[in-house]
């Protein structure tokens, strides 16, 4: 079984990298660096893919798009500790959690990023975004867990999937407001697993 992630700098693959390291299964790490002007990915990467976007994971050829269902293959086949047990309450939160992160959480994450480059322009979008913004971190910090989780009392593949969420709202400066949120950042932050991809991945926004 061979294991391949294609990986781009600073980016939501950054999880997907912890989870490898975390499942301790042998992977190869393909490397792609953003345009220093653009940000934008290389196009190497669309070589792989129409999107050209990270991350991607091959197994045994197969290549697996979109970051939620690359953290649920991997878990289903080498963490299975990383899931609640199928067909339970919490199954069925995870899965709501997973699409959470990807489908709702990162809409006005996205939506600042671009707008913020319009500068005076973007005004009349604003008090949206910063309600939105506020709105989904504000749920992520009350429903995460006392155990420091979002499902029960261990990691989850939705510890994963919300990880990158969860550091957007603390790099944006907002430890105060969410402290739970700032929490579950440094505690995944100092994993010696997260460590050991932060060290192979290179320089990363949230450290
Ligand atoms: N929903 C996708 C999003 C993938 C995505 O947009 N990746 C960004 C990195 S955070 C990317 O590759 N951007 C580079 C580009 O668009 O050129 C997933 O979670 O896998």
């Amino acid at each position: 079984m061979s294991i391949v992630i294609h990986h781009l700098n600073n980016s939501r693959s950054q999880r997907i990298l912890w989870l490898l390291e975390e499942l301790g299964h042998a992977y190869e790490l393909k490397s792609y660096q953003r345009d220093a002007q653009t940000n934008l990915a290389p196009p190497e990467l669309k070589a792989l893919h129409p999107l050209g976007k990270s991350p991607l994971l091959e197994i045994d050829g197969r290549m697996i798009e979109e970051s939620g269902a690359i953290v649920q293959v991997l878990c289903d086949r080498y963490g299975p500790a990383w899931l609640p047990e199928a067909g339970s309450d919490d199954a069925l939160r995870h899965l709501e959690l997973m699409h959470f992160a990807e489908g709702s959480a990162m809409t006005p994450i996205l939506l600042n990023l671009y707008v913020s480059r319009l500068g005076d322009a973007g005004a009349p979008l604003r008090e949206r975004i910063d309600e939105q913004l506020a709105a989904h971190f504000g749920y992520m910090e009350q429903i995460l867990r006392p155990s420091g989780h979002f499902i029960g009392d261990g990691w989850t593949g939705a510890d994963v999937m919300l990880s990158f969420p969860a550091e957007v709202a603390i790099m944006q400066g907002a430890g105060d407001v969410y402290p739970k949120l700032a929490a579950f950042v440094a505690a995944i932050h100092a994993r010696p697993a997260w460590q050991r991809a932060r060290a192979k991945s290179g320089a990363y926004f949230a450290t």
